[in-house]
C-alpha cells in the first residue's frame, strides 16, 4: 500500500477512577493516536506510552517525536510497505519500541482493512473469546481495596491483580485471598518497586498462593529476578524488562521468568509480540497479554492477540468500564468474564472521530511525504 498521510492525535481521556501504581497516580489518560491514510483506505494505531516516562523511558511527546521527524520518513520512504516490513525497515531507528508499536499497528489495520482480513485471523488467533483478568490499583485503605475488588468479582472477572509496593504487599494481598476465597486467581504486580534486599520478604507472599508475582526490580536487572525465582515458590513474571524475543529467550534460559507478560507496545508491535509468544510456546512458557489503559483501538487489537494458542492465562484485557466511561469505539463488555475477540477487517472496531476530535489535547499533527 501507498501511504499518503500520517495524523498524530493527542487526546486526554478521564478514567473512571483513579489508578495507582507503585510509580504515581493517574486519574486520566493522556493518549497518542496515530491515524494513516493510503490509497485503498486509512489504520489507526495507539500508542501505550503514558504522559510521562514513569513506566518506561517512552512517553507521548517523545514518541510523537521520533514518529514525526524518523518513524514516518522512513515509511513514507518505503515502496509498498507491509506491517511484516516493519521491524526491518525501523531497525535505523534504535530504540522507541512505543513509537514503532503504534505505527505498526495503523499500518496493520489499514493493510488487514483493505484486504478484508482480521487481525485475529492474521495474527494466528484459535478462540473467540478471550478470559480477562483486571488490574487493581493501590488503595487509599484495605477496606476500599477489597470494596473496588467485590465489585470486579460481581462483574465477572476471571483474575484479580493487585499492585504492590513497600507498604502496600502482605497485609492487603491477605486480605483479599481471605475475600476470594483460596481458589482464585490472585496474581501482584511491583512495577520494579522493590530491591534484591526484599527477597526474604518477598517469600512471605507464598503463603497467600499467587498465580504469579510479576516484575519486582528494576527492567535491567535479570540476575536479581533470577536470586528471586530460587528463593520463592511462586512463579515470577517479567513485563518491563522483556523489550525483544532475544531478551525474553535470554530471562526464560537464566531461570529469570517462567511466566511472561506480553505488551505488544513494549516489544515494539503485535508482529513481535507474535515472536515472543512463539518462543515461549516452543519452552512452555505461558504467557498473557498485559494492559496499558488501551481505549478500545488499543484493546481490540489486544484481545486479538490474546486469542493465540500461547495465551493461556488470563490478560489485563479488561472491559471498557473498567477504564473508561465512554470509550473511543464501540465497548469492550464482558460476558461471562470474557471478551469477544473483534472478528471484522483489521482491528474490526470502528473509531468515533468526533470523541478523538472532542478529547483532543491540541490540534492535530497531519504529516506528509515530501
Ligand atoms: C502493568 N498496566 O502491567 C501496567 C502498568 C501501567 C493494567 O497494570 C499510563 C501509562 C498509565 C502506562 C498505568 C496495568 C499506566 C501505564 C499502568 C502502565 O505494569
Ligand atoms: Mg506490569
Amino acid at each position: 500500500m501507498t501511504v499518503e498521510s500520517i495524523t498524530l492525535h493527542r487526546i486526554r481521556m478521564p478514567l473512571v477512577r483513579p489508578f495507582e501504581t507503585s510509580f504515581g497516580r493517574e486519574t486520566a489518560r493522556v493518549v497518542l493516536l496515530v491515524h494513516l491514510v493510503t490509497e485503498t483506505g486509512e489504520g489507526w494505531g495507539e500508542c501505550v506510552a503514558g504522559s510521562t516516562p514513569a513506566y518506561s523511558s517512552e512517553y507521548v511527546e517523545g514518541c510523537a517525536h521520533v514518529i514525526e521527524h524518523h518513524l514516518a520518513p522512513l515509511l513514507f520512504g518505503a515502496v509498498d510497505p507491509q506491517a511484516a516490513d516493519l521491524e526491518r525497515l525501523f531497525a535505523p531507528v534504535v530504540g522507541h519500541r512505543m513509537a514503532k508499536a503504534a505505527l505498526e499497528a495503523a499500518v496493520l489495520d489499514a493493510e488487514l482493512r483493505a484486504s478484508g482480513t482480521s487481525v485475529a485471523r492474521y495474527l494466528g488467533a484459535v478462540r473467540t473469546e478471550v478470559d480477562c483478568g483486571v488490574s487493581v490499583g493501590i488503595s487509599p485503605s484495605i477496606d476500599d481495596l477489597l470494596a473496588e475488588v467485590q465489585g470486579y468479582v460481581d462483574a465477572g472477572y476471571r483474575r484479580i491483580k493487585l499492585k504492590i509496593k513497600p507498604g502496600w504487599d502482605l497485609e492487603p494481598v491477605r486480605r483479599v485471598r481471605e475475600l476470594l476465597g483460596p481458589d482464585a486467581a490472585l496474581q501482584v504486580d511491583a512495577n520494579t518497586a522493590y530491591t534484591r534486599d526484599d527477597i526474604a520478604h518477598l517469600r512471605q507472599l507464598d503463603s497467600s498462593r499467587l498465580l504469579l508475582v510479576e516484575q519486582p526490580f528494576d527492567e535491567e536487572d535479570i540476575a536479581s529476578h533470577v536470586a528471586l525465582a530460587q528463593a520463592i515458590e511462586t512463579p515470577v513474571c517479567l513485563d518491563e524488562s522483556i523489550v525483544s524475543v532475544g531478551v525474553a529467550i535470554d530471562a526464560i534460559e537464566r531461570g529469570a521468568t517462567s511466566i511472561i507478560n506480553i505488551k505488544p507496545g513494549r516489544v515494539g508491535g503485535y508482529l513481535p509480540a507474535v515472536a515472543i509468544h512463539d518462543a515461549c510456546l516452543a519452552r512452555g512458557i505461558p504467557v498473557w497479554c498485559g494492559g496499558m489503559l488501551e481505549t478500545g483501538i488499543g484493546r481490540a487489537m489486544n484481545v486479538a492477540l490474546a486469542a493465540l494458542p500461547g495465551f493461556t492465562l488470563p490478560g489485563d484485557t479488561s472491559a471498557s468500564d473498567r477504564y473508561y466511561a465512554e470509550d473511543l469505539t464501540e465497548p469492550f463488555v464482558l460476558n461471562d468474564g470474557r471478551l469477544a475477540v473483534p472478528s471484522g477487517p483489521g482491528s474490526g472496531v470502528t473509531v468515533r472521530t468526533e470523541l478523538v476530535r472532542d478529547w483532543a489535547l491540541r490540534p492535530p499533527v497531519l504529516l506528509r511525504p515530501h
